[in-house]
């Protein structure tokens, strides 16, 4: 990530294949309980980050945000159109979308958003699309790579490799 901090870099940035949103914590089991942490690198081609809104994505159950010191937080519930049960209770809204207003994030630095909740339980590839807002500009993390395609999108969104359940552990 230092070399987005350079001018040359910040030309490069956006046709580059480096994750510029990633998730700290890339694996996790199906159907646990999961800290998504989405690590933001840079901002809008030199401008601050002042609006960042992850989209939770679907399957993923009781989304609950972090809040951060210094950004307002909106988590609003929306109907579901798959309700769930949860400990025996009906779940027929849950949180689509978390936003967090404020900053500015300069450019040059680093932060990181958190929510945490429950994965699917089918294992395979996540998407977590995030919408960045900058003073000046944009950058829609939304592009999900072409299974087996060679060149990875402009605008990648944070991937999080699902894994089948746990299996008991091995002693050895
Ligand atoms: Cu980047």
């Amino acid at each position: 990530m230092k070399l987005h901090f350079t001018a040359i870099a910040l030309a490069l940035c956006s046709a580059s294949s480096l994750a510029h949103v990633v998730l700290e914590q890339p694996t996790a089991a199906a159907g646990s309980y999961y800290k998504a942490t989405l690590r933001i690198g840079h901002g809008c081609a030199g401008s601050a980050t002042a609006l960042v809104r992850v989209f939770v994505p679907l399957g993923m159950q009781g989304a609950r945000p972090y809040p951060k010191a210094g950004w307002t937080l909106e988590a609003p519930k929306a109907p579901l159109a798959q309700p769930y049960d949860n400990h025996g209770k009906r779940v027929t809204e849950d949180v689509r979308e978390i936003t967090w207003r404020g900053g500015p994030l300069p450019d040059a630095w680093a932060d990181e958003f958190s929510f945490v909740g429950k994965l699917p339980t089918q294992p395979g590839p996540l998407a977590f699309k995030v919408l960045q807002e900058c003073e000046t500009g944009k950058n829609e993390w939304f592009d999900i790579a072409e299974p087996g395609a060679s060149k990875a999108p402009a605008k990648p969104a944070a991937m999080l490799n699902v894994t089948p359940a746990a299996a008991p552990a091995h002693h050895h």
